[in-house]
């Protein structure tokens, strides 16, 4: 993020201090760069299970209050934007309500709703994007991906969650480690990589978040 010296800086660098001035000032460009946060928006569909994905990647234990809330099933959950820093590192996670929600009003349909979404949580500051989807895909995901690529010029990786819930198309092997498990993974990441078309994930990730409660009766759910 414009630490970069340009090369006439450089020469300068060398006349006067040496080989051992450049290689000091690349330490001390390293160590800038490290202190510099990196936002990361966790973007998708209302109840997609952002909320969720940012307590785990931040290590939240279940009930701990300072992590995002989660909503209790599909319901609308987070209504404005927060950021949750990863301690030691440098990256902000920053936990966006989700798109189709109307309590927190954010609709992504037409390009006028695009620009108002943007605006409003400064997705122009943003350094990368990851895509939370639990539907596989559809037109929303698409109309993001295109926007983070595209009009944004940012990359971003997809986030396939609830993959347990993915059962009823791909059966059992979604979630057993046997032998087909590999083989449906390939065949879910193949998926909506055709599906994303031309704007291309870096990375696409398969998560299961299922909070698991155990009930009083001990009845796990
Ligand atoms: N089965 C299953 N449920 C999940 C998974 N991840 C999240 N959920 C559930 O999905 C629901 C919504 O999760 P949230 O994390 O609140 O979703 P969100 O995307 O933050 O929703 P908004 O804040 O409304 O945009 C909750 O009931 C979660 O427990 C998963 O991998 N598997
Ligand atoms: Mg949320």
């Amino acid at each position: 993020k414009n630490l970069q010296l340009t090369e006439d800086d450089w020469r300068k660098i060398l006349r006067q201090g040496g080989v051992k001035a450049v290689l000091e000032k690349k330490k001390e460009i390293k160590e800038q760069e490290k202190k510099q946060p990196v936002l990361i928006a966790v973007i998708g569909q209302t109840g997609s299970g952002k909320s969720t994905l940012i307590r785990r990647l931040l290590g939240y234990q279940p009930n701990d209050p300072n992590g995002p809330a989660i909503g209790k099933s599909v319901e609308e959950c987070t209504t404005t934007s927060k950021e949750y820093h990863k301690p030691d590192t440098g990256l902000v996670y920053i936990d966006l309500p989700g798109i189709g929600s109307t309590t927190a009003s954010c609709s992504f349909k037409s390009p006028t709703e695009q620009e108002e979404y943007a605006t409003r949580f400064r997705l122009q500051t943003i350094d990368y994007f990851l895509l939370v989807s639990q539907n596989k895909f559809n037109d929303q995901e698409n109309l993001l991906a295109e926007y983070i690529t595209q009009k944004l010029n940012k990359k971003f990786s997809f986030v396939q969650t609830k993959m347990d819930a993915l059962r009823e198309e791909y059966g059992n092997q979604i979630i057993e480690e046997n032998e087909g498990f590999q083989a449906v993974k390939n065949m879910v990441r193949t998926d909506i990589q055709n599906k994303l078309g031309r704007s291309n994930a870096e990375r696409i990730f398969l998560v299961f978040n299922r909070v698991i409660k155990v009930e009083q009766n001990g009845q796990q759910e």
